[in-house]
């Protein structure tokens, strides 16, 4: 398994990768920035000032460390839990919260479910809800690029739970037939909802799964962000150069519950959580930078609180954005509206009026 920084923030220096000062305090504050996402996004929820929510906590070095990796020009087929792979690709922060909250400044309309990441702009494409069905577009983008000339990469982010779904097979092994420009990030947390690892699987590991597809699969700490930098940009350098696909298996832990509506203490104890914890990849990162002298802690603490104000400061502004508006519930679905449609709008519309009304009078 590769690892680049040990629990205690030592390090090798042989397989460090080649980043700057200036990158290594980037990925450190997206981290954090990440951290705090995740805080603000569990207290809205139980406040009910939005209506569902998806953690990531504990995984923030797999999302940061994979997708700094990328350009410009490359997809990105995020799973619901990296909204740090929106940040590193240039996504606002407030956008973010627009696509939670499913307010009328959100990319989407507030039509997809919270923490369903698409942005359009930043060429991410939107989480399919059904796991792993992203993989298969993944891959169709990824094909796309390859017979049109084109130098990009997709990379596709998902669980291990996905894994057991036909179309992962279906998208490995097309990948390897045709040596799509595809990078899969498995991040292996060890649940999918409440189902553990070993029962998800009789394979020795996920990584190990790519030979069966005829392309390299590797297994990597998932909770040192060094090493899934380092292996993603060997895996997206080669997929760049021609050399089709390769699947990696980052081991983390999911610390906080699978969702909002999930309570994980009915299916894991607080000994295991706490055995994580101490693999803390946000401490880990620290102390490394720390032990480099790259950042003091006094340093590290102004950038957690600067990040938080930053933080609450959007929060506020965006929940002061209304609703989109009801009709927009019946447009971009067809470039000409079919009368049957449009009279279903007018009925629809004349009836909210109505309900408006009544309980306006009330
Ligand atoms: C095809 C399909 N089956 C079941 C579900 C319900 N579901 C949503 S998330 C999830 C668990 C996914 O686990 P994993 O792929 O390991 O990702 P993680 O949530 O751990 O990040 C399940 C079963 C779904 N969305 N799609």
């Amino acid at each position: 398994m590769l690892q680049v920084i040990k629990a205690d923030g030592e390090f090798d220096p042989k397989v460090e990768p080649d980043l700057s000062h200036e990158d290594l305090l980037k990925m450190q504050r997206y981290m954090l920035t990440v951290r705090k996402f995740n805080e603000k996004g569990m207290s809205l929820q139980r406040q009910g000032r939005i209506g569902f929510f998806m953690e990531s906590t504990g995984q923030e070095a797999c999302q940061i460390g994979m997708s700094y990796t990328l350009t410009a020009i490359d997809w990105a087929f995020p799973s619901y839990r990296d909204p740090g792979t929106c940040l590193v690709r240039g996504v606002p922060m407030s956008a973010l919260w627009d696509q939670i909250m499913g307010n009328s400044a959100d990319e989407s309309k507030g039509r997809q479910m919270p923490v369903h990441w698409s942005f359009k702009p930043w060429k991410i494409v939107s989480v399919a809800s059904p796991i792993s069905d992203k993989l298969l577009h993944a891959v169709g983008v990824a094909y796309a690029a390859k017979y049109r000339g084109e130098k990009s990469v997709a990379l596709a982010s998902f669980g291990e739970g996905a894994t057991s779904q036909g179309e992962f097979h279906s998208a490995m092994n097309f990948a390897g037939v045709y040596k799509t420009p595809v990078v899969f990030f498995c991040e292996n947390n060890q649940y999918a909802i409440s189902l553990p690892v070993r029962r998800q699987t009789a394979s020795e590991s996920i990584a190990i799964k790519a030979e069966a597809y005829g392309f390299e699969g590797v297994q990597i700490d998932g909770n040192d962000i060094l090493a899934v930098y380092k292996a993603t940009k060997s895996a997206v350098d080669t997929a760049r150069s021609g050399g089709g696909p390769t699947l990696i298996e980052a081991i983390t832990y999911r610390i906080g519950a699978h969702s909002t509506s999930d309570d994980a203490n009915i299916y894991r104890s607080a000994e295991e959580v706490e055995m994580w914890k101490k693999r803390d990849p946000l401490v880990r990162f620290t102390k490394y930078l720390i032990n480099k002298g790259i950042i003091s802690e006094q340093e590290n603490e102004k950038m957690i609180q600067q990040i938080d104000a930053d933080m609450t400061k959007v929060i506020k502004e965006r929940e002061l954005i209304p609703p989109p508006a009801k009709s927009t519930l019946f447009t971009d679905v067809y470039s000409e509206m079919p009368w049957h449609i449009r009279e279903e709008a007018e009925e629809f519309m004349r009836d909210e009026g109505d309900v408006g009304a009544k309980k306006g009078e009330e």
